[in-house]
């Protein structure tokens, strides 16, 4: 679900098309049809633009969830998680984390609220490409 109080949308791409920042391909390096992944593009001559992406709402009737997602974040954008319906930010990586892939691993609890992970990218001024590829949420068993 694209969000719409934002100022762009992200996209599904196979490569960012843009030289010096990402990602060039998903993160199996696969590309074309094979190797889709969500992109938010930066913007020469502006920054500060947000584009915020969320998945459908999960009910895990207050038990945890584990949720395993890879980003690509090459140039000086940002991007925020947040894991929870309404909820806060949980994560955030400022800045250049090279041309590369990173998977991240979290516990996930939200109580009685819907599980709803969303991803917000921020333009900087300069080449800020953010990449979001192959997530997932599992739903925890109670111990
Ligand atoms: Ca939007
Ligand atoms: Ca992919």
């Amino acid at each position: 679900m694209q969000g719409v109080d934002d100022d762009f949308d992200w996209k599904l791409a196979s490569t960012s098309g843009t030289a010096n920042t990402g990602p060039l391909q998903d993160h199996t390096g696969n590309t074309g049809a094979d190797g889709r992944f969500l992109w938010a593009d930066s913007y020469n001559g502006g920054g500060g633009q947000k584009a915020a992406i969320a998945t459908p709402p999960f009910n895990l009737t207050g038990d945890e969830g584990w949720l395993t997602f890879w980003y690509h974040l090459y140039g000086d954008g940002k991007l925020e998680i947040r894991v929870c319906q309404d909820g806060e930010t949980v994560l955030a990586f400022d800045g250049d984390q090279e041309n590369e892939w990173h998977e991240q691993n979290m516990t996930v609890s939200c109580g009685d609220n819907p599980v709803q992970i969303t991803f917000t990218s921020t333009r900087s001024s300069s080449l800020s490409d953010v990449g979001g590829d192959d997530l997932f949420l599992y739903h925890r068993l109670p111990r």
